[in-house]
């Protein structure tokens, strides 16, 4: 192979991976406009926190030889959809839906697929929502829609899930039955603590829906961890003009 058509090569190589590593920045950014808008109008932050990555191409090609999918890099493209990844992870399993719907509605982005995997946990007892998307990624030669995937789960789910990764790195996707029964059970302690979390959080919103803000409460704002304090004075104007306008 020319000297010259290697470079090439790589050059086309650079760019295919730029992509997903801009389809990362696009998610990322949305995910954290979607956090703090959240925040601000619930008083409450539905995301713990936010990981990302592209895969490397080794991953990539193994990906690609345990698919069989055809090696060149168009058919890589179509084919293996996760290659930009991102991960919210949340406290309790319904922030997980509520995520999940507002990433749905959100303009320029269009989700393919959600894989319910809490819903139908894998056999080995993985569970996760993953959202297979489109993202539109903005460079000079035009706009490339990129494929990614989003996964959302649970703190719980996330322990779980990454210790059962680094057996099946230790032991080469070969876990030993016995340790594989004991992922099995400690998948079913999971999910039911994440129950477990979830009555409890609802009991807490119960309390709170019955028991008003004080005065004191109503007049602090929050914008990205800073606390403001709205004066007293400027809430009953506002809240007089409004009167006015009605
Ligand atoms: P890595 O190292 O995280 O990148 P399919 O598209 O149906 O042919 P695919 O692509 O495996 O199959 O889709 P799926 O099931 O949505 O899984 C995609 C990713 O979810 C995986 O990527 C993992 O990150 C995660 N995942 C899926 N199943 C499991 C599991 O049983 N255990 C753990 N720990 N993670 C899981 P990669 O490329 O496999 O790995």
């Amino acid at each position: 192979m020319h000297l010259q058509e290697l470079e090439r090569l790589k050059q086309e190589i650079v760019r295919f991976m730029m992509m997903y590593k801009f389809a990362v920045d696009e998610l990322t950014t949305k995910i954290e406009i979607l956090k703090q808008e959240f925040h601000f109008i619930h008083d409450y932050n539905p995301i713990e926190h936010v990981t990302s990555r592209v895969k490397s191409p080794e991953s990539i090609l193994q990906k690609a030889m345990r698919k069989k999918v055809e090696l060149t890099l168009p058919s890589i493209k179509e084919n293996i959809r996760d290659i930009a990844g991102v991960r919210i992870v949340c406290s309790f399993v319904s922030d997980i839906y509520r995520i999940s719907e507002m990433l749905q509605k959100q303009a320029g982005l269009h989700v393919e697929e959600c894989r319910d995997y809490i819903t139908n946990p894998k056999p080995n007892g993985y569970r996760s929502l993953h959202l297979i998307v489109k993202v539109p990624v903005f460079t000079s030669e035009g706009t490339e829609n990129v494929w990614a995937e989003i996964q959302i789960r649970t703190i719980a789910m996330d322990f779980w899930a990454s210790l059962e990764h680094k057996l099946n790195y230790k032991y080469n996707y070969e876990i030993p039955q016995p340790l594989v029964d004991e992922l099995r059970t400690a998948a079913d302690a999971v999910a039911q603590l994440d129950s477990k979390m979830e009555r409890i959080r609802r009991e807490v919103d119960n309390f709170k829906a019955n028991n008003h803000h004080t005065d004191f409460e109503l007049q602090e704002l929050w914008l990205n961890n800073q606390k403001f304090n709205l004066p007293a004075d400027f809430l009953h104007m506002l809240l007089e003009a409004n009167g006015n306008r009605k």
